[in-house]
């Protein structure tokens, strides 16, 4: 068991993880929470996961916002505030070049993440799976809207029908924007590299992505800190931050 990566370990998988690439026709990323920790932005299930004492899954649900609204938009109202002091990073950069490359119709970005951030990088096509943080959407009817840097009142009420927003976001016991689902489900069945970066691999069905890519034959690379759920099942583990990670495969290629 090592407890250290050694140097010359991860040289040869970041060659091998290269020349897989290189072989690679179709590609998908899925990223998670850790694509962003190196632009400051918490992760969720990480030693900072808790926020004011509650986990995610306690605020993250219908039933919280129904419960608590009030607890629920100031979790939300903090995150949006905090959207407008970050900035993508090199990992983001890195998927930004590996879609350049590989083109749009060979190249799929799938994320986790409610940040924006591989949009503001400019990665042009992204599947967001968990919705937008700057999003709205009414509770009542079918208002939605884009709204960033915004300070919204403790409970928000909705400009046509003056009934509760909420975050277009995707909780917990809700289920994914489906055209975004199957879109996803779609480019990974026909993938012939899937690249897991940056989550812990547990929250479904998102992770689900990654056992279909393994069953269509697909090669799997996994770019982490450290190991996850899924790290047995995948054919290269490269363990480091993904801001350094990242670059160094693309420079490989
Ligand atoms: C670095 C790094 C660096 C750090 N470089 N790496 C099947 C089995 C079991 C359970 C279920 C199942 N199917 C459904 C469920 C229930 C549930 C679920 O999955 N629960 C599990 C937790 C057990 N799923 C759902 O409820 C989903 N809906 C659903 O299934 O609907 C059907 C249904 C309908 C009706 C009734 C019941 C079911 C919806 C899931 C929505 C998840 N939403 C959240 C919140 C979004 C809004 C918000 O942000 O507030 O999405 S939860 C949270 O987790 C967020 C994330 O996108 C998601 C994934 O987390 P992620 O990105 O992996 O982050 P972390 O923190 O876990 O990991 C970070 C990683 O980065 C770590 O590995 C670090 O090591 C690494 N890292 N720094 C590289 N520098
Ligand atoms: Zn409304």
């Amino acid at each position: 068991m090592h407890h250290f990566v050694d140097c010359g370990e991860q040289e040869a998988a970041i060659n091998q993880a290269a020349d897989i690439l290189r072989r690679a026709d179709r590609l998908v990323v899925l990223t998670g929470a850790g694509v962003s920790a190196e632009s400051g932005v918490p992760t969720f299930r990480g030693s900072n996961g808790l926020w004011e004492g509650h986990h995610i899954e306690e605020v993250a649900t219908p039933e919280a916002f129904q419960r608590d609204p009030k607890l629920v938009w100031r979790f939300y109202n903090m995150r949006r505030a905090a959207l407008a002091g970050i900035q993508p990073n090199p990992a983001h950069r890195a998927l930004v070049e590996l879609e350049r490359r590989w083109g749009p119709a060979r190249f799929t970005l799938v994320t986790q993440n409610i940040d924006g951030l591989h949009q503001a990088a400019g990665s042009q096509r992204v599947l967001e799976l968990h919705g937008r943080l700057s999003r709205v959407r009414c509770t009542a009817c079918r208002y939605i809207a884009d709204r960033p840097g915004e300070s919204l009142p403790e409970l928000p009420r909705c400009p046509e029908c003056d009934e509760l927003i909420r975050p277009d976001v995707v909780w917990f016991h809700e289920m994914l924007p489906q055209d975004i689902w199957l879109q996803a489900a779609e480019r990974t069945t026909s993938c012939s590299c899937f690249l897991v970066v940056g989550t812990s691999a547990v929250v479904y069905p998102a992770a689900g992505l990654i056992r279909m890519a393994r069953d269509v034959g697909a090669a799997l690379l996994e770019f982490n800190i450290e190991r996850t759920a899924a790290s047995r099942s995948v054919d290269v583990g490269l363990y480091g931050p993904a801001g350094w990670l990242l670059p160094e495969v693309v420079r490989h290629l």
